[in-house]
């Protein structure tokens, strides 16, 4: 075997590897050394007639050639690919006449829409809107109320309470807005009307018609010579503006420890008229919300003085107005985030 000048060699595909433009060269390229019938192949494989001391060294640097080449090889494919990537990317042309993607906005939840409508119809009406906390104290949701530890009434408000305190007293989730309605009367003097749209939480099995959060409005006002006739005027003008007609309504006795008397105020039904039918359970009517006259013990805590203060207060489930104004049978629908339902509103 003629004497292998190795660096040369090497000098040699190292460049002709560099200067491949596309795969198909840079494999021509790497057959002529390295295929079946390549110059380090023929090499490797004449080895065995080579005397032992030859042998050994030609095989060592036939095999670093062999190896240096290849990764050679591997570099150049890997640059020519990216190369061939960047180009395609430069080709994709621009059609500057298409109208551009519209960006997906987002928009207002329906309880939202329901809840500025409502603001909006109560502010047309002297109310002011106010707010309370989520995290009460024990006071303001229950004592403050007129209703006391032992008193039977705690039981309707499952309540979800809290391991902290804050000084000694015990924490909860609200179960309603009506504490703020003493949070109120404590910083403000009458004569004063005001609505609290807000989360509340039941710790309660939850069904097409009842959640674990839901939203209130509470309404509040007092005044010298409040009576049960402006507390029905108010409502009335109420639901005739929201539903943009009249609504009859009637006054029913219920029981709430912080009202009296206590009412439940129904509204005649919208589907029969009143008739009868078995969204009513054929009595003609549906239950709207509770309230009733603020009972003078909740006026006391609130540092007013029944003597000379006196008014309406009521509770309004707004999730339900909204379930009646957008015809929607589940009030699960509004707090499970499926882009289904929202994209509707
Ligand atoms: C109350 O929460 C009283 N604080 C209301 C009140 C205020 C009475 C002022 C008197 C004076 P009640 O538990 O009935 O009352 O709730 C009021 C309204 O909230 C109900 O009419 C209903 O519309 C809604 N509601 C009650 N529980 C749920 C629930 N789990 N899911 C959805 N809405 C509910």
């Amino acid at each position: 075997m003629e004497r292998i000048n190795f660096s040369l060699l090497r000098n040699k595909a190292e460049k002709e590897i560099k200067r491949a433009t596309d795969l198909e060269e840079l494999n021509v390229i790497f057959k002529k050394y390295l295929g079946k019938k390549g110059i380090i192949t023929q090499i490797l494989s004449s080895l065995k007639n080579l005397p032992k001391e030859k042998r050994s060294k030609i095989g060592r640097q036939a095999n670093l050639l062999k190896s240096i080449i290849e990764k050679e090889k591997e570099k150049r494919e890997i640059a020519i690919k990216k190369q061939i990537e960047q180009e395609s990317e430069k080709d994709e042309s621009i059609d500057v006449t298409l109208p551009a993607k519209r960006p997906e906005t987002g928009h207002l939840h329906p309880l939202t829409l329901v809840r500025r409508k409502v603001e909006k119809i109560f502010e047309s009406m002297g109310f002011c809107v106010v707010q309370g906390p989520h995290i009460e104290t024990e006071w303001y949701n229950f004592d403050a109320l007129n209703i006391p530890k032992d008193h039977p009434a705690r039981d309707l408000w499952d309540t979800f309470w809290l391991d902290q305190k804050r000084n000694k007293e015990k924490l909860l989730l609200r179960t309603h807005t009506s504490p703020v309605q003493v949070r109120y009367m404590e910083k403000h003097n009458p004569p004063f009307r005001i609505i609290v749209p807000g989360r509340v939480f039941r710790h309660e099995a939850s069904d097409a018609s009842h959640d674990i959060q839901f939203y209130q409005v509470e309404g509040l006002m007092i005044d010298t010579d409040i009576s049960v006739t402006n507390f029905k005027g108010i409502i009335d003008q109420f639901l005739r503006k929201f539903f943009n007609r009249k609504i009859k309504t009637r006054l029913r006795p219920g029981y709430f420890p912080f009202v009296e008397p206590g009412f439940e105020i129904d509204v005649q039904c919208f589907i029969c008229q009143g008739k009868g039918c078995s969204t009513c359970s054929q009595t003609g009517w549906v239950e709207l919300c509770p309230g009733g006259m603020v009972h003078p013990n909740v006026l006391k805590a609130g540092g007013l003085n029944p003597k000379n203060w006196q008014g309406f207060a009521f509770g309004m489930g707004l999730d339900r107005l909204a379930m009646m104004t957008y015809k929607i049978g589940d009030i699960r629908l509004f707090y499970n985030g499926d882009l289904r339902f929202l994209k509707q509103f």
